[in-house]
């Protein structure tokens, strides 16, 4: 079998680049690990930038997301029982879009479907080959059978784990990396949320979040020991613990009811270095993770697919191969400023094990910084709407 573009992984990334290739004439085949089931039982990210809801424009997909999406034109931070507030619009001119990662997914397998699109699921043995060459292939099992893809370009869109950041050999990469001693516990129930805007909680007793997918459909999280596990974390409990973190006004409003997902996501900052070799391209979080705090993963996956995509639209359009060579110079200097939004959001928002009483001083002094302060306040919600591309 042969195409122009073959895309390793069917999350957001692949499919949003296959569906923006697609729309200009280039072919691509998407190989998925799992089933088209699973993908989208994931629960994941669930505030997107202008910049990805333009580009999902662009890929013919955002009919939903503009229907749907609860377009939020500020964020509440708390700490001390308090709560402020950081005005997007007034500071930034920009707003962001709630709207979860599992619709924008099922939106863009739908209209890969009804394009004729070729997507591969229960792919097992993902194997890159010759992609230092101008002729690279994939080989994979597919229903118990091998089969070959050949292709110009491979766009390796497998998330942490897949295989094509693991093709580029060790001595040609340098991989970033801080873990976090600490995990959030999400959950998600059919309850109205406590407010209409996200509230990012800094309390003594650990990180809190309040968000949403819907205006009865909401998404909460806590900071959590990575030894838990979601068994030791009843509802009751969690709806006990997440009162106690927010300020006693959103505390007293907060609806409680049955969970309907609930799971525990360590955090973790990490890049690779550089994010292509020869005609391998990675995106999203194949080439890097940040930590949730600052809404950043898939916003920043969508950073790299509109490089790519340009890139990819000069290479088929007049052979100009310029795009492709300083893909990953140009991403990665947008990723680097996201990994450093997301690591400081990180440091301002949660307790460490081994802060003391200094450390917990300045976090405060910065969030009193961050209230009184439109300069920093303008500061954090220019990252947090989304660098331009
Ligand atoms: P994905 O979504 O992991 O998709 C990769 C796909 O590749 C498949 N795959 C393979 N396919 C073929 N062969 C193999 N050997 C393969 N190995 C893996 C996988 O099955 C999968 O389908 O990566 P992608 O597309 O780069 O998208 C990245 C985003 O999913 C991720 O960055 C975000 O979810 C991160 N994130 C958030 N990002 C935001 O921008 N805003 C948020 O509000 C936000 N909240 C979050 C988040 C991530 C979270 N978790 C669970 C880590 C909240 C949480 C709790
Ligand atoms: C979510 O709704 O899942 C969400 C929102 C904001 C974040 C992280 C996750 O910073």
């Amino acid at each position: 079998m042969r195409t122009q573009v073959a895309i390793i992984g069917g999350g957001p990334a692949g499919l949003l680049l296959g569906q923006l290739l697609l729309k200009q004439g280039i072919e691509t085949v998407v190989l998925e690990r799992r089933s088209r089931e699973y993908v989208l039982a994931r629960i994941r990210a669930g505030v997107l930038e202008t910049g990805l809801t333009e580009l999902a424009a662009e890929a013919g997909v955002a009919a939903r997301m503009q229907a749907e999406g609860l377009v939020h034109d500020g964020t509440l931070l708390a700490y001390d029982d308090r709560s402020f507030r950081v005005d997007f619009e007034t500071l930034t001119d920009k707003t962001v879009l709630v709207y979860g990662q599992t619709e924008l997914t099922k939106d863009l397998y739908d209209a890969r479907d009804a394009a004729g699109g070729t997507t591969f699921f229960n792919c097992e043995d993902v194997t890159l080959h010759d992609i230092e060459t101008e002729h690279p292939s994939v080989t994979f099992t597919h229903d118990g059978q091998s089969k070959t893809i050949l292709c110009d370009v491979i766009a390796g869109c497998d998330g942490f784990h897949g295989p094509s950041r693991q093709a580029i050999p060790e001595n040609k990469r340098r991989e970033y990396e801080k873990t976090y001693p600490f995990g959030w516990l999400g959950i998600l129930s059919r309850t109205p949320p406590v407010d209409e805007e996200l509230i990012y909680a800094n309390s003594s007793r650990g990180f809190a979040l309040c968000s949403m997918r819907g205006t009865e459909l909401s998404r909460y999280y806590i900071q959590c020991p990575l030894s838990d596990s979601p068994d030791d974390w009843e509802d009751a409990r969690f709806w006990d613990e997440l009162k106690r973190r927010l300020p006693e006004e959103a505390a007293d409003h907060l609806v409680t009811g049955p969970s309907i997902d609930k799971s525990i996501a360590p955090l973790r900052s990490f890049v690779c270095e550089p994010m292509q070799y020869g005609r391998l391209f990675l995106c999203g979080d194949a080439a890097h993770i940040v930590p949730p705090t600052g809404a950043k993963g898939l916003n920043t996956a969508a950073g790299d697919v509109s490089y790519l995509y340009r890139a990819l639209m000069q290479f088929y359009s007049d052979g100009d191969t310029h795009g492709l060579e300083t893909y990953s110079q140009i991403a990665l200097q947008r990723v680097w400023k996201t990994q450093r939004f997301s690591w400081w959001m990180t440091n301002l928002l949660h307790r460490f094990p081994e802060q003391s009483e200094f450390d917990l001083r300045m976090q405060r002094a910065e969030l009193a910084y961050l209230e009184t302060s439109e300069a920093a306040r303008r500061n954090l919600a220019v990252s947090y709407v989304g660098l331009p591309y």
